[in-house]
């Protein structure tokens, strides 16, 4: 997390500053950032220098220059850079987990299992090295052969969320450096440190050339407007973006205009259908996973938990039960909660809960935990970090914030159904469509679950978050643009299909005019 401090530094900046990185050369910003744990909050974990947009737009215009070096590099050899970014971030991972949970707050076995996202991803895409494959495609006239290739898009803007630093900025910069592109990557300022030590293990894993893995450090406002600048001088080419669907919109509407489909990956009111054949036991350890893992700030976390009126009562006294039995404090520990991210983070989520209404039933205390407002078992020091109690709100119907509207952070609302049909009403009403859940023991529910819910992704007995790196990730509806991150599926982001026909027959011979007969 970060907090503002002094005015620019000038001269050389000191060792424990993250600045940004262009063109293989650290570029001083305009201000400076204290980033802290948020678990302590009197631990500085880097002084962050921010860049302004000219950096951004250099940024762009080194990766442009860069690229078609590196595109012309074959792309089993760059497949082979890709194994050895997976093999080096495997070298390092406990420290690199330790460093998410340190600038971040994320439970270190979480963290443990995001440093491991990489390395599935750098798996799964060293092989497609060796395929890229495109296709011979019949002619519909004689000695003539058609052909499919897949080009790299060009250069590509990163811009990420901090809620996961380094799994997710590897969803999209591993597959676009594979398919020969070249990338700037703005990361979240309050994960500037571990972005930092991802970025240097990229660049030094991968043997990567100057220019064709940039880093910026920005806040929003300068990124924005280096963004703008970089499409209008055509060194931008595909923008990735992971984060808010208001900045989404923005990114959006700032791509459309320059003719471009970025690749969104937006927020989520992910619901979770507990049926009658339930079984709720396992309904209650998914709930608790994916309401109040990594504090509930995951896109994919558990908005509403959806429950049919026969299992409603016993559903929350399991559920509540659980939620005061949960470890919460230091994620160093095993616990199955931290802090909050970052002081805004805390900020907006104490908004949140003054979405709470007086018909709605409160279970478990809310607010900032403290001496004053304890919370037992806690393991840590609560006082000293952005540590929030998790809650569970029984009770919210549609036309209620909370039932309507993402909160980034943990709290989980809860309420009951009649029908089916209800449940799927209830279900998609928010117009989110990112992921979602449905706990029963009949595979006819679970299969109409499927058909009918806008949810990009689903799971049938298991939480609604914690997605395999190697299928398709994302969302519909206010959760997205329909683009697909992860796995094969992701190769349509980075690069765009070209055609080839080569005519032989030594004639001009023409489509659809001279068809050849039967
Ligand atoms: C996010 O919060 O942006 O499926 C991504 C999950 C994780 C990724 C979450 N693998 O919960």
């Amino acid at each position: 997390m970060t907090t503002e401090t002094s005015a620019p530094a000038s001269g050389a900046p000191a060792a424990s500053v993250v600045t940004s990185i262009v063109d293989g050369k650290p570029v001083d910003g305009v201000r400076t950032v204290t980033g802290r744990n948020p678990a302590r909050l009197d631990e500085i974990v880097a002084e962050i220098s921010l860049a302004d947009a000219d950096t951004f737009v250099d940024a762009a215009a080194s990766a442009k220059r860069a690229q078609p070096a590196w595109a012309a590099v074959p792309a089993p050899i760059r497949g082979r850079a890709i194994a050895h970014i997976g093999r080096l971030v495997e070298a390092n991972m406990h420290e690199l987990a330790a460093l998410v949970t340190r600038d971040i707050g994320k439970p270190y076995g979480e963290a443990l299992g995001e440093v491991r996202e990489i390395v599935d991803t750098c798996d799964f895409f060293l092989g497609e090295g060796r395929r890229l494959y495109g296709q011979t495609v019949p002619s519909e006239m004689p000695d003539k052969q058609l052909f499919t290739f897949r080009n790299p898009v060009g250069t590509v803007a990163v811009i990420t969320a901090g809620n996961f630093p380094v799994a997710v900025p590897s969803w999209y910069i591993v597959p676009a450096l594979l398919c020969g592109n070249t990338v700037v990557w703005k990361p979240a300022e309050y994960s500037a440190a571990v972005s930092a030590a991802f970025h240097e293990i990229f660049v030094r894993g991968g043997g990567l050339p100057p220019g064709v893995f940039n880093v910026v450090h920005a806040d929003g406002p300068a990124t924005f407007a280096g963004l703008e600048s970089a499409l209008d001088a055509g060194t931008v080419d595909k923008v990735g973006f992971t984060g808010s669907p208001e900045v989404g919109r923005e990114i959006g509407a700032l791509t459309g205009r320059h003719l471009q489909t970025a690749c969104l990956e937006l927020g989520g009111k992910n619901p979770l259908v507990v049926t009658p054949s339930a079984d709720l036991a396992l309904a209650v350890e998914g709930a608790l996973f994916s309401g109040f893992g990594t504090a509930g700030q995951r896109c994919t976390s558990l908005g509403t938990a959806i429950v049919h009126e026969s299992r409603h009562d016993e559903f929350i006294e399991r559920f509540a039960q659980a939620t005061a039995d949960a470890v919460v404090g230091d994620p160093t520990g095993e616990v199955l909660m931290g802090p909050l991210l970052d002081e805004k983070f805390a900020q907006r989520y104490e908004e949140y809960l003054d979405w709470i209404q007086p018909h709605h039933t409160v279970y478990g205390a809310t607010g900032r935990i403290t001496a004053e407002s304890p919370r037992p078992g806690f393991r840590g020091e609560p006082g000293n970090g952005l540590y929030y109690h998790p809650v569970i709100v029984d009770g919210v119907r549609p036309g209620d914030a909370l039932f309507d509207r993402e909160t980034f952070g943990p709290i989980v609302g809860v309420t009951s159904y009649r029908d089916f049909d209800e449940a799927i009403e209830l279900a998609n009403a928010p117009g989110y469509g990112l992921s979602s859940s449905i706990y029963t023991t009949d595979p006819k529910d679970a299969f109409a679950f499927r058909g009918r819910i806008g949810a990009g992704m689903v799971s049938i007995n298991n939480s609604t978050s914690g997605a395999e790196a190697h299928l398709p990730f994302g969302g519909n509806g206010k959760s997205g643009n329909g683009s697909r991150q992860s796995g094969l599926w992701v190769l349509d982001q980075f690069t765009r299909w070209q055609s080839m026909n080569w005519d032989y027959s030594g004639k001009l011979q023409k489509a659809q005019m001279d068809v050849a007969e039967l």
